[in-house]
């Protein structure tokens, strides 16, 4: 009797379902918290991104003034989503805002298939394995920018936008971690030329090597 009852506790024990397979989030990760379905429109009303955590981070710019950029991160659970603030002391700088996601987050030292490029100025444009792919660029992208590129002017300066890309084009869900980064082009005439240059986020990063990208975080809802 004792041998049958000790097997049925280990019987019952074996049954106790084990926990979940050996994935767990890096603590360190940049939290990108669930939030409402953003208006994507280029107003980056106050309310509509409360949920978001937030970046910022500065660069010197092509005429030598400093740029803040600021970009509020959430998702839905259905489409990542950013907005974009720019604050920049002179006006005669072009910004155009730009993501890095490393979408199955395996930290590789050069871009992979998986490894998006998004920018957003004149149209809009995204290749997944390359950056500053301009063969992409369209005005009927199947991710959402505000202002829509038909309401962006020609040469117009603008220093908000709003992106929001499906999740279904990423390959991530609620839950997934990516890598992440950011780059803001900025552009401007020097002695009637045009010189284009480019700032990294992270600081230390590269638009070339997902490994020195930030490890982000779809969080669940909570
Ligand atoms: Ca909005
Ligand atoms: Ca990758």
């Amino acid at each position: 009797m004792m041998r049958i009852g000790l097997w049925g506790v280990a019987a019952a024990i074996m049954t106790i379902p084990l926990p979940e397979a050996a994935h767990s989030i890096n603590p360190d990760s940049l939290p990108i918290p669930f939030g409402p379905s953003a208006t994507i429109d280029g107003e980056v009303a106050p309310e509509e991104w409360t949920s978001a955590n937030l970046v910022t981070f500065s660069f010197q710019d092509v005429l030598g003034d400093y740029v803040t950029v600021s970009v509020w991160l959430m998702h839905d659970g259905r489409s990542l989503q950013a907005a974009f603030v720019f604050k920049r002391t002179n006006e005669d700088i072009f910004l155009a805002p730009e993501l890095f996601l490393d979408t199955d987050n395996d930290k590789s030292s050069k871009l992979r298939s998986d490894d998006w490029w998004f920018h957003v100025s004149g149209s809009d444009c995204a290749s997944a394995g390359r950056y500053d792919d301009y063969s992409t660029c369209t005005l009927n992208a199947d991710w959402e920018t505000g202002p829509r590129p038909s309401q962006r002017e020609r040469g117009e300066q603008l220093d908000r936008y709003e992106i929001r890309i499906p999740f279904s084009k990423l390959g991530v869900v609620t839950g997934s971690e990516v890598g992440l980064g950011f780059r803001v082009m900025h552009s401007a005439q020097v002695s009637g030329e045009w010189v284009i240059l480019t700032a990294f986020w992270p600081l230390q990063g590269s638009p070339e090597s997902p490994a020195t990208w930030e490890e982000a975080v779809l969080l669940p809802n909570s």
